[in-house]
Formats: C-alpha cells, structure tokens, sequence
C-alpha cells in the first residue's frame, strides 16, 4: 500500500494554447501555430476546449472531483501581442480573472510563463536564437511578476525547453519544421535557459512572496541491449541530450564534463558548435542556486540501439500503433520491441522510469529543493457511450505512475504535487484532437464537459490519499 503526503498537490494541467481556444479574439497576437497549422491543414487551435470562455465550468468541475492545483499558462501574445512594447490590456485582466476565479475555488494555480507559444513577430526574427527574445523574454516576466505576484504563489519561466527545441530543430514536429539541426537545437536549449536563468534571479530581486522553477520532460534512456557497450554509449548520448544538458545548467550552472565532451561530439557530427556567451555562464551559476522547485514531466521512457544508418524521423501523428520511427544517424535509434506496454502513439508505458528518473535527480543534484510531477498522464481514444467513458487503461496508468512517485518519496525524494495532464481534453500539438488525456471529456463540437470513470477514481483518491 503506498500512501501519498496530506498536504499533497492533486492537480490537473492545462496549457494556454492547448485550452484557450480564442486565438484571433480580445486583441491577441498571433504565434507561429497559427501559421503552422493554418499551413498544414490537419487541425486549428481554434476551439481547443474555449477554456477562454470555460473556466469557470471547468474549475467548478475540478474543485467537486477534489483537484487542489491547476497548471495555467499566461499566452505571452495576449499580454504583449507582438512580444514586447503595447499591452494588451483585455489580456491582462482575462488571466486576471482566471488567477481569482482559481483562488475562490480553492484551487491553487502553477502559471507557467512560456509554453510553446512564442508570439508569432519574435518568432519570425528567430525565436530564442536571437538573443533579443531573451531580454523581450524578461521583460514580459518582469511585468507579469509586477501585475500577478500578490496572487499567484508558484511561477515555472519554462515548460519544457527540451520539447520546444527539439520539436523546432530536431524532429521537425514544431515550426519551422527542421529536421537535425543539432546547431540551432543547442543554440536554442542554451539560450532559453539563459532566459530562465535572468528571470529566476529578476524574480529573486523582486522579493515576491511566491516561488519560481522551471518544468523539464524528463524521460530515461536505457540501453536496448544492456550487454552492448555501442548501445550503452547511444543511450548515454541520448540521455545528455534529452536531461543531463538541461538538468546540468538548472542546478549547477554549467555543463560537467561528461555534458560537455557529448554535446561536442554530438555537433561536431556535422562540424556545427554552438555560443556561449561569458556573462551567460555567471547569469546561469548564480540562478542554479535559487531554484525553489523542479516541475518533471513524464510520459514515458525510451530504450536506445546504436545506429549508423542514414537519419530517419516518422512521427505517429495519428494514434496508428506502430508508425514512430526515430534514427540519429551516428547516436541511436529507439526501440519499441521490448516486451513493454505502449500507447496508440508508441509510447512505452514505464513507470520504473519516472521512479529511476526521481531517484536520480535527488543523487545527482542534491540543491534540488522539490519537485513536483507537473505532467504525467495517458493520450487514450476515449469511447463516449451513453454519457460515460471508461477509461480504465488511463486509472491503471495513473495509478501506477503514482505508486512511483510513492515510492521515491519513501526513498527521501521531496515531491509535492502530481498534475495530471490534462484536466480536460485540450488540443494536442502534434496530434489534434483525437488524442485525449482529460479528466473531463469535452465534446469539442458542444464544448460539454462530461466527468470520465477516471474523475471520480481521482475524486476518491484526492480524499484517501491511498494506492
Ligand atoms: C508535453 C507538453 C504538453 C502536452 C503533452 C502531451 O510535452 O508539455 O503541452 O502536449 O506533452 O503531448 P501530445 O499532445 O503530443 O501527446
């Protein structure tokens, strides 16, 4: 039996772009997802869930199922529609009134100041390559910290700098769509986290009362074959990649050697490099130190095979079990023929891995303070019948991945709070609309929300506290 802390976080996370809806309305700018997928043709951000409008509904139906926090993100765009410069004010007072609304039901919000959405002119001059962003970055937290911070306790700069630069340069799954431009993928990963860094310490200045951190994806690379030293060295690679450069520059400041020697033999695959900066490194070492917590998002973990092929990417955009192939030429490839459970979409579903992921972070960088679970949840094609859905693969999946964190928090690990992603289906980046992870099902034609068995086992267990 394992038995979560009383004064544990049940939360739900949502995303601006992903709830919102609202794209084009009450004078917010554009992001580069508008273009993008407007481009692509496959699905909108418009009506996601219309949390724009929804909010009130869908915080009255967390606080009856027992959700004491709630993951929100402010939209850059709706605050400063270009980035920087003319304020928004329509914007200003919407999460205004979300802020309130959370706090009159009792339910405390995680805002989270970037997620995916930079505005679409900061975008076009390069994103955070352009060092500019950076300091539009900043001053956009500034003013948010000066507007919100008597009533918002915990602020995260970044959800996810893996996701984003990966997703942009990498995988070509994010605008602008390139493909292994390991070059721009560093570059960007660096100089979002010297974006993170300045604000950290910004807030720090400040003397608010609240907290700040910062959300990475932290999955676990494991060789394919244990007994392989190739495979060993590609999953190494791999992991120093995904969580050692980020973890690296969060808690220490700077990348250990290990970091260092990877990251260059990765670039130098193409004789690519990437700038640090001098004033970078003091800025990074002296927010290492502040962090009041570390949001972990964690969906699966990956088993790598050392690869010489030619580079090859098919994402499974679809839910068609099967279709994901990933294959960096000179590094790995990841597997997906072990004898492990994986969703519709290929992801494997490890628990062990958040375990050894929690277990790790403690070891490895003991000025962590807490962590809290901000994403963990399963994308499922959930079946509306009758008005009910059972989505019992989903409550084994949460269950399990709880008992994880039950068990690191016995080791010591400081955990504090678990978000489910997502409190309701939300628009999925990569994947639309069929791809659903709420509590809540929403009808995306009706905007209804209706409960799934899911809710009322959380319900429950947000009152027992017990797996
Ligand atoms: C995380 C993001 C979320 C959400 C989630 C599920 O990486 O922070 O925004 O999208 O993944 O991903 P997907 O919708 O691609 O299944």
């Amino acid at each position: 039996m394992t038995r979560l802390p009383d004064d544990f976080i049940f939360g739900g996370a949502t995303a601006a772009y992903q709830a919102e809806g609202a794209t084009d309305i009450d004078g917010k700018g554009r992001v580069a997802w508008d273009t993008y997928l407007a481009q692509e043709g496959r699905f909108s951000g418009n009506p996601a869930s219309d949390f724009y409008h929804r909010y009130p509904i869908d915080l009255e139906l967390s606080q009856k199922f027992g959700i004491n926090g709630i993951r929100i993100s402010i939209a850059w765009s709706r605050i400063f529609p270009e980035g920087f410069g003319k304020v928004n004010q329509k914007g200003v007072n919407f999460y205004h009134d979300l802020i309130d609304e959370c706090h009159r039901r009792g339910i405390e919000p995680f805002v989270t100041l970037h997620h995916f959405d930079t505005p679409e002119v900061l975008f076009d001059k390069g994103d955070f390559l352009n060092r500019e962003t950076i300091e539009h970055f900043v001053n956009y937290a500034r003013f948010c910290f000066d507007e919100y911070g008597d009533k918002v306790r915990y602020w995260i700069t970044f959800n996810e700098i893996l996701s984003v630069s990966a997703g942009q340069y990498l995988l070509g799954k994010f605008p602008p769509k390139e493909q292994f431009q390991t070059d721009k993928m560093i570059q960007s990963m660096h100089n979002m986290m010297v974006a993170h860094a300045k604000t950290v310490v910004e807030f720090k200045n400040k003397n608010l009362k609240g907290e700040i951190g910062i959300i990475h994806i932290l999955e676990q690379r494991y060789a394919y074959d244990e007994q392989s030293v190739l495979d060993k060295k590609a999953a190494q690679t791999d992991d120093v990649i995904a969580n050692r450069f980020l973890l690296d520059l969060t808690f220490l400041g700077y990348p250990t050697e290990l970091t260092e020697t990877t990251i260059d033999a990765v670039l130098q695959l193409n004789n690519f490099s990437y700038t640090v900066l001098e004033d970078d490194r003091d800025i990074l070492k002296k927010a290492a130190a502040l962090n009041d917590f570390l949001g972990v998002n964690y969906y699966q973990s990956t088993f790598v095979k050392y690869y010489d092929g030619e580079n090859l990417i098919q994402l499974n955009g679809t839910g068609d079990k099967g279709t994901s192939i990933y294959a960096f030429k000179g590094i790995g490839e990841y597997k997906f023929d072990m004898d492990i459970p994986r969703t519709d979409w290929d992801w494997l579903i490890y628990p062990k891995g958040l375990y050894d992921m929690l277990i790790r972070i403690s070891e490895d960088y003991p000025n962590y303070r807490k962590i809290y679970i901000t994403e963990n949840g399963m994308g499922y094609k959930d079946i509306f019948e009758n008005e009910e859905i059972d989505d019992q693969p989903r409550i084994d999946y949460i269950r399990e991945h709880l008992k994880a964190v039950g068990e690191a928090i016995e080791k010591g690990v400081v955990i504090k709070g678990y978000f489910l992603w997502s409190l309701m289906d939300v628009f999925s980046w990569a994947n639309g609309y069929n791809k659903r992870y709420g509590l809540f099902y929403v009808d995306f034609e009706t905007q209804q929300r209706y409960p799934k068995k899911s809710a009322y086992w959380f319900k429950k267990l947000s009152e027992q506290k017990i797996l």
